[in-house]
């Protein structure tokens, strides 16, 4: 059978498409397993130092399958609810935290609609670049769910919780330039130049001191639940340990002997 995750490599950026197109690349439980195993081989590959994220077909992702029999509430009278929870603990909780935890730069190239579970697994990512024909929609509210996947800690943190609210209770459809706009994503670009915008992104996020990109995301979503004395404090943890490091040493080299630096540490 066709993966339902393509892994392609080009250089030091690995991507992966999910590919379920004809569904708009939403989850199943087997595709859930096919991302999750992409993403351990990629952290565990010391070749690999960017992650590209990214949809075969005309979508990003539209969240969860709904026709999968295991979380679509059965319609016969009286039937048993199903268990969204142990489905948000089991497969996405466990997603978000792999995406957020992952030892390289992570970009999402998000190349068509992000519905659902996949408009925040996009928005978890840490460079979120989009096609100007892309949305992202907080679907939950339209069949009775609430934000999942990071959505209730995420939203208000990226665009305020005005915004935040005012996109997971109404689930409208969010333009990609009007994400650009607001501070949602970083970047929007015509849909033809996305491949080669996301591919520019990723290849020179590769070529970056890959611990303290890492390290650079975990203090900055560390810093959201610290107050400024604390938050000084951890900076200065966190570049004694940089400044500990090779790229720190190769990196003041570089620049005093007026060449380009090259960055080793994982
Ligand atoms: O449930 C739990 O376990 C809890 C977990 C929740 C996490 C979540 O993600 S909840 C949110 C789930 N997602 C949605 O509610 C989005 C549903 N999809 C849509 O609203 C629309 O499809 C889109 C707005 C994303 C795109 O609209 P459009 O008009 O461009 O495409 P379409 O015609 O609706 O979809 C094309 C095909 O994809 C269609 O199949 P068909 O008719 O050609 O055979 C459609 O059924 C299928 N598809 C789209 N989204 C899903 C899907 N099939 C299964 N599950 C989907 N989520």
């Amino acid at each position: 059978p066709e993966p339902l995750v393509l892994t392609s490599d080009a250089g030091a950026v690995r991507t992966l498409s999910l590919n379920r197109p004809a569904a708009l690349n939403s989850f199943t439980t087997e595709m859930h397993g096919e991302l999750m195993a992409a993403l351990d081989l990629a952290a565990g590959d010391p070749q690999v130092r960017c992650l590209l994220l990214t949809g075969a077909g005309r979508a990003f992702c539209a969240g969860q399958d709904l026709a999968d029999p295991s979380v679509a509430p059965d319609p016969a009278p009286g039937a048993a609810p199903k268990d969204l929870g142990h489905v948000i603990s089991a497969y996405y909780a466990p997603l978000v935290a792999r995406l957020r935890s992952m030892p390289v730069p992570v970009v999402a190239a998000v190349n068509g609609v992000a519905a659902g579970a996949g408009a925040n697994i996009a928005l978890c990512c840490d460079l979120v670049v989009a096609g100007r024909s892309a949305s992202f929609i907080q679907a939950f509210t339209r069949i009775g769910l609430v934000p999942d996947t990071g959505g209730t800690w995420l939203l208000p943190r990226l665009v305020g919780s005005a915004r935040a609210l005012g996109m997971a209770m109404l689930g409208d459809k969010l333009p990609a330039e009007e994400a650009a706009r607001i501070g949602l994503i970083w970047q929007c670009v015509d849909d033809a130049a996305l491949p080669e915008t996301a591919a520019a992104l990723a290849s020179k996020l590769a070529t970056m001191p890959t611990r303290a990109l890492v390290a650079t995301r975990q203090a900055m979503a560390a810093a959201q639940g610290l107050d400024l004395d604390a938050a000084l404090a951890e900076e200065a943890r966190i570049q004694r340990e940089m400044g500990n490091g090779g790229d720190y040493r190769e990196g003041v080299e570089a620049f005093r002997a007026k060449r380009a630096p090259v960055f080793k540490d994982r």
